[in-house]
């Protein structure tokens, strides 16, 4: 009889979210199965990761559904006695910093309480020496810290998001010091896609401007056009996530690409690519871009847009990841804004049928 290892079981919180679907084609390619934890709701959230549900026909089905909510502890309970995973990855949240400040409450009990009630369930199903979580954290835990951050930069939140994710960053640690744990932090800065939420500052830009590039006389309406982030692929950071549970000894490791650009450098680099220039014009809240040959306006600032307090500067340092996990990112910001522009473009410009009529010869 052939005997075959057991597979590797990953459990994803957040996994119809940008990050989920790019981790489970990674752990997917792997050979691992996938199993994917995923709040009910009114209309369907599975459009990143539909492909993965249904599966390819005469495929082994490697990735599962399981209903439940970071809130529910119950839920968790249950999926986590089922899989008994060997790797968790707890990348749900409500990740809108500008959406924290509304929703405060929702957003500390799923990012800050929603941890502990993954660890308590952990513990409490004796998973505690055999199985491997990644904890979601983020550049925000550094906020009104200056640039560059590392591990060892101190934390500043600005937001209610960050401050909940330095709850949840410290709530991994203790449970590693106090019980063994194999628990690590990926401290991830900004990471962009196609598959990026269309209410984050990328990925509205990317669909504005190809709708821009479409003919619509649309004006695209941003807030701190200042800001300035460091932005990599979400394909490079999910890599760093799966390398971290793979070392011997769990740690914290950021992850980011080392550079930093504005909002503006973004949006200026997303209109070259469609073919379109922006020149700035004005200060403050009057700054506007505008196309040069018609003056035509492009871009506008909505003060509505800022937010009541804000990281402004972000770049940091992953040597760290790069000495111990050889990770490093591949994207450049260049070719990131290109694939998200490009990708939108097709979206609003699909491929022209050849249209034969009948009796001409094609
Ligand atoms: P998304 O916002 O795209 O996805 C968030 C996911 O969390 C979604 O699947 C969402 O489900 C799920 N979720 C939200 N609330 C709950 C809840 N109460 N119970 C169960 N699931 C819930 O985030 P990203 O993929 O971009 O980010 C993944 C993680 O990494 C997040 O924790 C984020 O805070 C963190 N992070 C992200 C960075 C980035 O630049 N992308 C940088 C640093 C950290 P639904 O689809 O139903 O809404
Ligand atoms: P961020 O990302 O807050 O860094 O959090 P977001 O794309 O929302 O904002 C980046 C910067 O752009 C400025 N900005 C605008 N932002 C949005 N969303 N919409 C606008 O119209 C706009 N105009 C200007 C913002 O003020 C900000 O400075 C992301 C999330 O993925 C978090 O979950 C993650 O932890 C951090 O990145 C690292």
């Amino acid at each position: 009889m052939i005997h075959r290892p057991r597979r590797k079981r990953a459990l994803i919180t957040g996994a119809t979210g940008q990050d989920g679907a790019f981790l489970a084609e990674l752990l997917l390619a792997q050979g691992y199965a996938v199993h994917a934890f995923v709040r009910r709701t009114s209309g369907s959230n599975l459009g990143r990761v539909a492909h993965l549900v249904d599966g390819s026909p005469g495929r082994e089905r490697r990735y599962v559904l399981h209903h439940g909510d970071m809130t529910d502890t119950a839920s968790l309970m249950r999926v986590l006695a089922e899989v008994q995973p060997d790797e968790i990855y707890n990348l749900a949240a409500q990740s809108h910093v500008a959406v924290s400040f509304d929703a405060p409450e929702d957003t500390a009990n799923t990012d800050a309480l929603g941890v502990v009630r993954l660890l308590e369930a952990v513990r409490t199903i004796g998973l505690t020496d055999r199985c491997r979580i990644y904890q979601a954290s983020t550049s925000e835990l550094f906020g009104a810290s200056p640039p560059p951050q590392d591990e060892a930069t101190r934390f500043r939140p600005c937001s209610p998001y960050g401050a909940a994710k330095v709850c949840a960053y410290w709530m991994g640690v203790t449970y590693r010091e106090a019980y063994g744990l194999h628990l690590s932090n990926g401290i991830a800065f900004n990471h962009e896609s196609p598959l990026r939420g269309d209410s984050f500052v990328t990925r509205k830009i990317t669909r504005a401007v190809a709708r821009i590039a479409d003919g619509e006389r649309e004006v695209l309406r941003l807030g701190n056009l200042d800001a300035g982030r460091d932005w990599a692929h979400a394909r490079d950071v999910v890599a760093g996530m799966w390398s971290m549970l793979q070392q011997a000894v769990p740690d914290d490791y950021v992850l980011a690409t080392g550079e930093s650009h504005s909002v503006r450098s973004f949006v200026a680099h997303a209109f070259d690519v469609a073919g379109l220039t922006v020149r700035w014009e004005g200060e403050g809240v009057e700054e506007v871009g505008v196309e040069p040959r018609s003056g035509r306006v492009l871009v506008a600032v909505d003060p509505a847009l800022f937010r009541p307090r804000e990281t402004q500067g972000m770049r940091g340092d992953a040597g760290k990841a790069r000495r111990v996990l050889g990770w490093a990112p591949r994207t450049s910001f260049a070719e990131l804004v290109a694939e998200m522009v490009r990708a939108d473009l097709a979206a609003v410009r699909p491929p022209v049928e050849t249209v034969v009529s009948p009796g001409i010869p094609a």
